[in-house]
């Protein structure tokens, strides 16, 4: 087999890459370890940047975001028990975010794909890449029992952090940055209507809180827990109860409870490895990078890495324009930077660490004061949450 553009990984980045060149007339297939219905069962991300909202109109998934999707304006604050709002679209120049769940972008993105056409080749296994540096690459795989190669120009390796791509270039080559935090968060979602029409983000002295959402009748909230959490040990009851002993009373008489639909605990991360290319290999979202979920940019982020690979080779096929495929590393790591500190800064500004110093301590209340306490200071949050623009590919 041969194509122009072999993407590994039918995550969001992965379907998002594949249907905006499909779209652009550039061949493509994409290999996926899991089955459709595993990668559908993920419960991840729920905030969409604009950026990305316009990613998926250009891509032509956009029908049902448009029709179920929730426009937010605004959020709020909920620290030092003073609810403080964040007026996303006035202080952001008239931006907003969409509530709009990574499992039904993904969802419709698979849609959008088998209505093209276009080739996903899922329960994949032993996927090796070959000849990066040399030129004619290929990637052989396994299905069904049988051998499999398939020749290209080029390959996307959209496999998520646990994926082959990042360990296919050599030793060495990469340079890694890391920080890893003291706590996790335990997630549940339930089929109860929200308590607050905004999300909320909480700092408490029994750790963080986020009242997220799916829809007007989904509910999604996380606790920050200690990393040697076992998830059984949370039943609902304790869940709940939790969540309103974390938030003011009068919100937390508001809470409407109800069985657990997923509960899972998810470690928190930065990480990201420099560059995100290989000869023919380029990074794309969780592949190279990992953010706290704090921001909301883990999934806007792997759509800002497709928005430059796309544009990039649209250049390249469209106009030869070989020489665009240099500058995808630096462009998109300009942004991945900018996101990554926005999660770092969200993560130390909420969080509670129960090892730091009493200096820092206070350090933190401050930073808490000073930025959700001046017009200067709720605007460069609203800024980053909204997103910050994509630079032009020239
Ligand atoms: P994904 O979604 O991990 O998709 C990668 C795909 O590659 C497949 N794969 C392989 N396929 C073939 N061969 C191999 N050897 C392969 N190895 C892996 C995988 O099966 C998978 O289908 O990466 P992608 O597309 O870059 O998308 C990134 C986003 O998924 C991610 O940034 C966010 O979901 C991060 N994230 C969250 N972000 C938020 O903004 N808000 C959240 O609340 C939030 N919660 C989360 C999260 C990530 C989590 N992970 C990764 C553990 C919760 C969790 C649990
Ligand atoms: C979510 O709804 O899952 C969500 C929303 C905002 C975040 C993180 C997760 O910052």
């Amino acid at each position: 087999m041969k194509t122009q553009v072999l993407i590994i990984g039918a995550g969001p980045s992965g379907l998002l890459l594949g249907q905006l060149l499909h779209n652009a007339g550039i061949d493509n297939i994409i290999l996926e370890r899991q089955t459709p219905e595993y990668v559908l069962s993920r419960i991840r991300a729920g905030i969409l940047e604009s950026g990305t909202v316009e990613l998926l109109r250009e891509a032509g998934a956009h029908r049902r975001m448009e029709a179920e999707g929730l426009v937010h304006d605004g959020v709020e604050f909920l620290v030092d028990d003073r609810r403080i709002p964040l007026a996303l679209k006035t202080l952001s120049g008239g931006k907003s975010v969409m509530v709009y769940g990574q499992t039904e972008v993904t969802r419709d993105l698979m849609q959008a794909r088998s209505e093209a056409g276009a080739q996903t080749l899922y329960g994949v296994s032993d996927v090796a890449l070959h000849n990066l540096k040399d030129g004619a690459p290929y990637v052989t795989f396994t299905r069904e029992g049988e051998a499999c190669r398939i020749e290209c120009d080029y390959i996307a390796g959209c496999d998520g952090f646990h994926g082959v791509s990042r360990k296919a270039i050599p030793a060495g080559v990469l340079r890694e940055y890391e920080c890893v935090y003291p706590f996790g968060w335990l997630g549940l979602l339930a089929d109860t209507p929200p308590v607050h029409h905004e999300l909320i983000y909480a700092h408490h002295e029994r750790g963080f809180v986020l009242c997220s959402q799916r829809s007007l009748t989904r509910s999604r909230y996380y606790l920050q827990v200690p990393l040697t959490d076992n998830v059984q040990t949370w039943t609902d009851e304790r869940f709940w109860e939790e969540l309103k002993r974390r938030l003011p009373q009068e919100l937390a008489g508001k809470v409407v409870t109800g069985p657990s639909l997923e509960k899972s605990i998810a470690p928190l991360r930065s990480y990201v490895v420099e560059p995100m290319q290989y000869g023919s290999l380029f990074l794309v979202g969780d592949a190279a990078h990992i953010v706290p979920p704090t921001g909301a940019k883990g999934l806007n982020l792997a759509a800002s890495d497709v928005n430059y690979l796309y544009r990039i080779l649209c250049g390249v096929y469209h106009q030869g324009r070989q020489d665009l495929l240099s500058l995808y590393s630096q462009l998109a790591l300009r942004r991945v930077w900018k996101g990554e500190r926005f999660s770092w800064f969200m993560t130390r500004l909420l969080h509670d660490f129960q090892e730091q110093s009493a200096f820092d301590r206070r350090m933190q209340q401050a930073e808490r004061d000073y930025f959700l306490g001046s017009q200067a200071g709720l605007t460069t949050i609203a800024e980053n949450y909204v997103g910050l623009p994509f630079e032009t590919v020239r």
